[in-house]
């Protein structure tokens, strides 16, 4: 019996799932394990991970924009996209994010505010994987506070005309078409920008320490002239992007517990196999107790997932509860990644093991889409009626 079979059995997991989303799931698990777990450590360890080559894999298996109808989109149901983002995410979030950027936020935005011209232009090749696409948002002085951005865009004839920098943006350099949202007279618009379009250039972020093994990059938009089709006629205002981040929250939900149960994995089999003066790590109690406590917050996180996803699925998912999960799940999701850590005592800080990288990239995944404390007060928010942000 594996180790995430008996975490499966003790919250009895799979009697919440249905046989299709059962299947996804292994499909996801079978490809991850085979065909990116064997060469993660070393992207990692390089920084530098075969976008093309991945993208063009993961479209294959029908995972890129994943829950999106038509369009050469597979239409699973949002449960299943999560449950691959899990899956994926098992063997490193960097990956997860390459799923999470195409399929959840440049693909949705096109897909949900785009023209009918858009979506033609774009959705296949990047359902394929055949074309890659980022999103950006954060600019170097608004992150948590997108609404403040300086990028803008001004109408010049027909034409619209961008300026700015992004900063931070996963597959910025290796991108084909980037989402750019910008400042317009008529509030914050979002363009779909062909990456070869003179006065576009992406440098690529450099000495990360957490998600190496994924593309982060600047965008610097310098007088980028567009057609006036490039404006995605339906997304009008802050609500545009931040709807996308709804969708990419909710994969991270999932995803941060692959991350989180691939450690606690590593640190079972570990603690059966290290012998401590004389016995096995995993037969002392203070094993067992962190152990248990690991399972506990992890089968709990599944639990609060799956809730969200049936809440998704039938459509009556609100911004605030893909906070909470966000915030919860990413939160115990690095707290165990932190403590199977110790389990490994030296080992553990070896890429020989996954759970460095993990915890490493977790650091990433609790301040992008939303830091810990921006989900903190949407929550409070929620709770109070009074925003804090400001
Ligand atoms: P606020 O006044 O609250 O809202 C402005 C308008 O937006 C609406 N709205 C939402 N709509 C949809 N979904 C949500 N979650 C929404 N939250 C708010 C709101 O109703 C309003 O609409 P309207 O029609 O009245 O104009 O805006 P605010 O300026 O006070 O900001 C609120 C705050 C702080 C929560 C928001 O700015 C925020 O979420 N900040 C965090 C930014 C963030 O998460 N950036 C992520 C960038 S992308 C990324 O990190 C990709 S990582 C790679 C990967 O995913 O793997
Ligand atoms: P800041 O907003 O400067 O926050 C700094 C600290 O202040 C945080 O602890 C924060 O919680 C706290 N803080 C902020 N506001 C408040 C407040 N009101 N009250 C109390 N505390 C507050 N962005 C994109 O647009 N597209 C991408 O593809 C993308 N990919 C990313 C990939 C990686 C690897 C990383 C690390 C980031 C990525 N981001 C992307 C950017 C990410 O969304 C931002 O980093 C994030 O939103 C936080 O912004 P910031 O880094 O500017 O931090």
């Amino acid at each position: 019996m594996s180790d995430a079979q008996t975490l499966a059995e003790l919250f009895a997991l799979d009697t919440l799932l249905d046989p299709e989303e059962i299947a996804i799931r292994d499909t996801v698990r079978k490809f991850a394990s085979e065909r990116i777990r064997p060469h993660i450590a070393e992207w990692f360890e390089a920084g530098a991970l075969p976008v093309r080559d991945l993208a063009r894999e993961l479209g294959g298996l029908g995972l890129l924009g994943m829950h999106l109808e038509g369009y050469g989109c597979a239409g699973t149901s949002a449960t299943s996209y999560g449950l691959a983002c899990l899956e994926v995410e098992a063997v490193d979030s960097g990956i997860r994010s390459l799923v999470s950027v195409q399929g959840s936020l440049a693909m949705f935005a096109i897909h949900h505010y785009g023209s009918e011209e858009q979506k033609q232009q774009w959705l296949p090749g990047m359902a394929a994987g055949t074309t890659i696409g980022c999103f950006g948002l954060t600019e170097p002085d608004f992150g948590s506070n997108p609404g403040g951005m300086r990028t803008h865009a001004k109408r010049d004839g027909d034409d619209w005309v961008l300026n700015g920098t992004k900063m931070w943006i996963t597959n910025g350099s290796v991108a084909d078409v980037a989402v750019v949202w910008a400042r317009t007279e008529d509030g914050i618009r979002g363009f779909v920008v062909p990456t070869d379009s003179p006065g576009f250039s992406a440098p690529e972020i450099t000495a990360k320490m957490s998600l190496r093994a994924s593309v982060t990059s600047e965008l610097v938009l310098e007088d980028v002239r567009l057609p006036a089709e490039a404006m995605l006629p339906e997304a009008k205002g802050l609500s545009g992007p931040l709807g996308c981040l709804n969708e990419a929250r909710f994969g991270i939900v999932f995803g941060a517990l692959g991350a989180a149960r691939d450690c606690l994995e590593t640190a079972i089999e570990y603690a059966t196999q290290r012998t401590v003066f004389d016995k096995s790590l995993a037969a002392y109690q203070i094993t067992q107790v962190k152990i248990a406590d690991m399972a506990l917050e992890l089968g709990k996180g599944h639990l609060l997932a799956y809730h969200l996803g049936r809440r998704k699925d039938a459509g009556t998912l609100r911004p605030e509860q893909v906070s909470t999960g966000k915030l919860n799940n990413v939160r115990e999701a690095i707290a165990i990644a932190r403590e199977c850590r110790t389990i490994l005592g030296a080992n553990g800080i070896t890429l020989e093991y996954p759970v460095i990288r993990h915890a490493n990239n977790l650091e990433s995944v609790l301040t992008y889409e939303g830091t810990s404390e921006v989900h903190q007060l949407t929550i409070g928010r929620a709770l109070t009626g009074e925003a804090a942000f400001r």
